[in-house]
């Protein structure tokens, strides 16, 4: 097979394979990234997040040239909130619930507007889109037969947000025997501290779960 592609990254290089990787974009939804949305409703400034969007933009047309593989998740639940449980419910005190109507349809609910993915990233024909009603990617979906079916071993992590839900599907991977690269700039945060600290806790400790890299060292790999 051909030799890996090292990318600069810490806590040392990431031998990224053509052959096992695969590009994933954690919740780039309306309701997370624009006004109006979930993440407004619980009192956050969604410029903190939309910063990701031009490094990614980027990532995501390099790795679509080389035609290796993407997948697009999405944080959401049934029009019946069946699967959404009360101790995600009744979090905190927001003006809007997941549920609940706003501008950009029901909030976190599938089918809706502010659902889907900003239209700047949108899936193209034969991108997995993964509908998950949890932070985690695997939690109650097919997202590791999918990675299974395609001999993907390796991911190339961005998205939002970093502590919430690229945490949970990065510790989830590499539990399940995935190695993760997160891309620094191309994950977002409300909360810059929450972002400098997320980062800095998956390459610590020799990487405990994962690798952080620039889009930059990443897209030099490709190159
Ligand atoms: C959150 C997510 N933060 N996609 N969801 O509720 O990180």
């Amino acid at each position: 097979s051909a030799p890996a592609l090292p990318v600069s990254a810490l806590p040392g290089p990431f031998p990224l394979d053509p052959a096992a990787m695969a590009l994933v974009l954690i919740d780039m939804q309306r309701d997370f990234l624009e006004p109006g949305g979930f993440g407004e409703s619980l009192g956050n400034d969604v410029g903190m997040l939309r910063r990701t969007i031009d490094p990614l933009r980027a990532v995501l047309a390099a790795t679509r040239a080389l035609g290796l593989p993407v997948l697009h998740t999405r944080e959401g639940h049934l029009p019946d909130l069946s699967d959404c449980p009360p101790s995600k419910l009744n979090r905190g005190a927001p003006t809007r619930r997941i549920g609940d109507p706003g501008p950009n349809g029901r909030i976190l609910v599938r089918g809706e507007y502010g659902h889907d993915i900003i239209d700047e990233l949108a899936p193209v024909d034969g991108e997995p889109v993964i509908d998950k009603p949890g932070k985690g990617a695997f939690y109650g979906t097919d997202f590791g037969e999918v990675l299974a079916a395609a001999g993907i071993t390796q991911l190339v992590v961005t998205g939002v947000t970093t502590e919430v839900c690229v945490h949970t599907t990065v510790r989830e991977a590499n539990d399940r025997g995935f190695d993760c690269l997160v891309l620094s700039d191309c994950v977002g945060s409300y909360f810059p501290e929450f972002q400098q600290a997320g980062l800095a806790m998956i390459s610590a400790q020799g990487g405990i779960f994962g690798w952080t890299a620039s889009s930059a060292d990443y897209l030099a790999a490709l190159a």
